[in-house]
């Protein structure tokens, strides 16, 4: 039986990478950082009583910040894989965080790959790295692959840059099989709330249900490229069942707006959204007759722009098509329409609440 290690295991793609191993027979270790809350929603339903099952789904306590704890998990489990997952994510905190996110996302990668090296195991124990688009940031090409030069634009990007880099290096000098998966954006149901596709699908099914009265965005021209992540962690997995380890750019070749994600979640929910003014004025009017309203659903709050933005991202996977026969099977309105159900039914069940007299959860950000 493998073993697979995923740091980030409680993450968007986490659980899905968890599903996809344990479901080809591996043995999936998962490091999960101390929270005060369990905070593993996403792989709950993975997860065995450790008292009384066959353990193929084990949790971990550790933290991309402390070497220690890294080398200990890696030294006891001896995996035969390594899905270096775990990251502070979101690029707008980046720039709230530079530091923190420089040393989980940069020496973070560093750390997993000298525990690699201090314990020997160079030869036995494979390498992913959760690399990204964010490294093209002010494009250099149009579409990017793995030959576009880099051009990062935040925080996190540029300690991204370093994990990239730190990875092809181990390669070279230890002989590692170590790659780096490029891949553009991908969103599921089980995207974190704060991100902008499930931020729109969360914020509009609350509206339609007359939860919420609004939903604040930034720049609503930016353009991505945007995927499954069901569909992505299978290449994960591919890239490191090769011959030889390589870097390969993840992407659907297809690029929609921010705006375009909004409209066509609206039409999901058969709401209209009538776009009026301009930039920073431009609000959006919900006109679904006989609701229709004055005041606006969707509005531009500057609060969300980023001190530099990266206006467009589309990805070339003509790599991957050729070397890994791969390309994704879901596309842009199966995506939306997925999480526009999921956060439907979860916004039923928050009216549900509502209507017996208890609050429910009204966060946004
Ligand atoms: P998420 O933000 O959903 O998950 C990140 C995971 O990392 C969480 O499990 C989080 O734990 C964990 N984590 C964060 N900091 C630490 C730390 N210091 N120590 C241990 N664990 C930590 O990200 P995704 O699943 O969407 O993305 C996975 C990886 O892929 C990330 O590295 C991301 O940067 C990269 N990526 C993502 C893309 C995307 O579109 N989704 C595209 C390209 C790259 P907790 O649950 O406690 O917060
Ligand atoms: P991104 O994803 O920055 O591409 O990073 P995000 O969904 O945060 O932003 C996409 C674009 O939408 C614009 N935007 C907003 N973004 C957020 N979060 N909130 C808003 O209100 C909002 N309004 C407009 C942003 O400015 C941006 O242009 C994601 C992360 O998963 C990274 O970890 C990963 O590396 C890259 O994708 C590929």
């Amino acid at each position: 039986m493998k073993k697979a290690l995923i740091t980030g295991v409680t993450g968007q793609d986490g659980a899905y990478l968890s599903e996809l191993l344990l479901s080809k027979g591996y043995e999936v270790h998962g490091i999960k950082r101390r929270t005060s809350l369990f905070n593993t929603d996403r792989i709950d339903h993975l997860f065995q009583d450790p008292h009384n099952s066959d353990g193929r789904f084990v949790l971990h306590h550790g933290d991309m910040t402390d070497s220690s704890s890294l080398i200990h998990i890696i030294q006891k489990v001896k995996p035969d894989e390594i899905y270096n997952l775990a990251a502070q994510s979101h690029v707008a905190v980046s720039f709230e965080e530079p530091e923190y996110t420089a040393n989980s996302d940069a020496l973070g990668a560093l750390r997993i790959l000298e525990a690699i090296r201090i314990l020997g195991l160079e030869k036995t124990t494979r390498f992913y790295q959760a690399s990204t688009s964010e490294l093209y940031g002010l494009v250099q090409e149009t579409p990017q692959k793995e030959t576009t030069p880099f051009y990062p634009r935040s925080p996190y990007a540029v300690a991204k840059l370093y994990a990239y880099w730190i990875t092809v290096n181990y390669r070279e000098a230890y002989g590692i099989y170590a790659c780096n998966g490029i891949l553009f954006n991908h969103e599921s149901p089980l995207r974190g709330e704060t991100f902008v596709t499930r931020k729109i699908t969360r914020a509009l099914a609350r509206i339609k249900l007359g939860l919420q009265e609004c939903l604040y965005l930034g720049n609503m021209d930016a353009k991505r490229d945007w995927g499954h992540a069901r569909d992505y962690v299978e290449m994960q997995w591919l890239m490191l069942q090769q011959n030889v380890a390589e870097d390969f750019v993840i992407a659907t070749g297809v690029q929609f707006s921010v705006r375009d994600f909004v409209s066509l979640a609206a039409k999901e929910l058969s709401m209209e959204i009538r776009w009026e003014g301009l930039g920073e004025e431009e609000k959006g009017f919900w006109v679904d007759a006989p609701n229709a309203r004055a005041t606006p659903i969707v509005a531009v709050d500057p609060r969300y722009f980023r001190p530099t933005e990266v206006e467009t991202l589309l990805g070339d996977p003509t790599k991957a098509r050729e070397k890994l026969g791969w390309t994704p099977r879901t596309t842009f309105a199966e995506l939306v329409s997925e999480m526009i159900r999921e956060d439907l039914r979860s916004a039923q069940r928050d009216e549900l609440v509502k209507g017996h007299g208890f609050a429910t959860f009204n966060y946004n950000e």
